[in-house]
């Protein structure tokens, strides 16, 4: 459905759209690169980028654009997007009682594909007016063993990378290369700055930017060490994917835009302030410097994206299909909330002056809301590189210290299920997307033989299979649901 008064998104249109709708305070044709993203996907767009075109309305300085680097083939679809709409984008936020908020965001001023021409993109990085390279490439990305978090250094592409450094595969080839380059021009190192979502997100990427930099240079690896800065950070924003009704109501709102982005009123961003180069005043709209990012780092994980895992899982086999749909089970949202309250909370440390108490309430209420529609598919998409994160620090705690531990141990027997049958417990398909769907279902399917077989891939459960405390609760729910218990039956219990 589309209104005669809606207009193809472009600078030229900027002036024409509605009033309702937010544009640019600045003349977005004018913004230039300061900091090099890369993965250009919607949190990006919804989160860093977001706060780049506030900063810019806000100052008026237009010099921290963003160019976004792809590095691989999917992301042609995104330069193709935004160099069709002169790299303009909408961000719709949707609230709970129904409003939306439409900001055409500027920001973004740049896109280069890494696979067309990495050249050109090493050039890029090593320009002196770029100060920053951030980072959204998800938890696969940063190459390390989730059990051992050592770097990966046999990964072909990273064996590729070695035998071609002027044109890598990867992120850490490409910012050996710009580093390289920027030292030998005199040219202060750029500030890396991870806006991922894992535990010390600066502290992984610093160790496994080192790591493959020491398999080739090690003399430069030193220098890096104590030149580059990595801040840690938090980062929030629920971002679901696009979807085509999103765009055709868009169009309904005024805007023709072939790929915006939606998500939830709510953003958090809570930075270490260690750069080793220029940085914008991101606190003058809204962002946290802090020294110590951990606290808040570990909050999130393990209360909004465990939580997250928890209904997605859980929910999935009890055959809901969103984040809200599943929050309306009050069964399923009692469990959450104890989730978060007898097995997350026991092990938080303080974080600065928050309640936690009212972070839970916040989050659930975010959860609630049944504008955003967030797909259970989504977060149960690469649960083997988001379980290690988000919820098996929390059980492990609790398994050295005599917490609770029943909630987590459905958890795991629902994504033992899950990977066996990807379907619900009626039988309903399941679009599982995990790199390692097959290794998870072919280790699932051993259960006929072996009740533990699925907790036996060591790559993401460790030793968990060796504790009979866990293995005992999570034995007697993965058996009643291969008997056919309803999970709602069960999670009833330990709402
Ligand atoms: C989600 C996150 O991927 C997931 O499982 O929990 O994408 C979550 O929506 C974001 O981290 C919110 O900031």
């Amino acid at each position: 459905m589309q209104s005669q008064s809606s207009f193809r998104l472009r600078q030229s249109s900027l002036s024409t759209l509605p009033s309702h709708i937010e544009i640019p305070q600045y003349d977005a044709s004018k913004v230039t690169t300061g900091i090099v993203h890369i993965g250009v996907g919607g949190f990006h767009r919804s989160h860093e980028a977001m706060y780049v075109n506030n900063y810019m309305n806000q100052t008026g300085d237009l010099s921290w654009g963003i160019c976004g680097i792809g590095l691989r083939d999917a992301d042609k679809k995104m330069q193709d997007t935004l160099v069709s709409q002169d790299y303009l984008y909408s961000l719709v936020e949707k609230h709970p009682s129904g409003e939306r908020k439409v900001s055409v965001i500027g920001a973004i001023c740049d896109f280069m594909m890494a696979t067309e021409n990495p050249e050109a993109v090493i050039d890029k990085m090593s320009s002196e007016d770029v100060k920053i390279v951030s980072l959204t490439i998800t938890e696969g990305g940063y190459n390390f063993d989730p059990v051992t978090g050592e770097f990966i250094a046999d990964n072909p592409d990273v064996l590729h990378d070695i035998a071609n450094p002027t044109a890598p595969k990867l992120v850490f080839g490409y910012l050996l290369a710009a580093l390289k380059a920027r030292k030998d021009a005199g040219i202060k190192p750029f500030t890396i700055m991870s806006c991922d979502n894992i535990q010390h997100n600066g502290d992984v990427l610093k160790a496994m930017v080192l790591a493959y930099i020491n398999l080739v240079d090690a003399a430069f690896a030193q220098w890096v060490e104590e030149n580059v800065a990595f801040p840690n950070s938090m980062v929030d924003r629920i971002t679901p994917a696009t979807t085509q009704d999103d765009i055709a109501e868009l169009a309904s709102l005024g805007i023709e835009d072939t790929w915006p982005v939606v998500c939830e009123p709510f953003h958090q961003w809570v930075i270490e302030d260690d750069f080793c180069h220029e940085r914008p005043a991101f606190e003058q709209v809204g962002a946290q410097f802090v020294k110590h990012v951990a606290p808040y780092e570990k909050l999130k994980l393990r209360m909004l994206n465990a939580g997250h895992s928890v209904l997605g899982l859980v929910g999935s086999l009890a055959g809901f299909d969103t984040i809200h749909g599943s929050m309306e089970n009050t069964a399923l949202r009692d469990m959450l909330g104890e989730f978060m309250r007898a097995e997350v909370k026991p092990n938080l440390d303080p974080v600065g002056d928050m309640d936690v108490n009212e972070y839970g309430q916040i989050l659930l209420a975010r959860f609630a809301n049944p504008n955003i529609k967030d797909a259970l598919s989504r977060i149960c998409l690469e649960s083997s590189a988001k379980i290690p994160v988000f919820l098996l620090p929390t059980l492990n705690d609790n398994l050295a210290n005599d917490g609770n531990i029943d909630i987590s141990a459905l958890v795991l027997a629902s994504w033992a299920y899950y990977s066996q049958f990807h379907t619900s417990q009626q039988g309903k398909a399941l679009e599982v997307q995990d790199q390692m769907a097959d290794e998870l279902q072919s280790a699932a399917k051993g259960y006929s033989e072996d009740k533990l077989a699925f907790l036996k891939v060591r790559s993401i459960f460790g030793d968990l299979v060796e504790n009979p405390r866990f293995t005992e609760v999570y034995q007697g729910y993965l058996s009643k649901l291969h008997e056919g218990v309803p999970v709602l039956d069960i999670v009833e219990t330990l709402a």
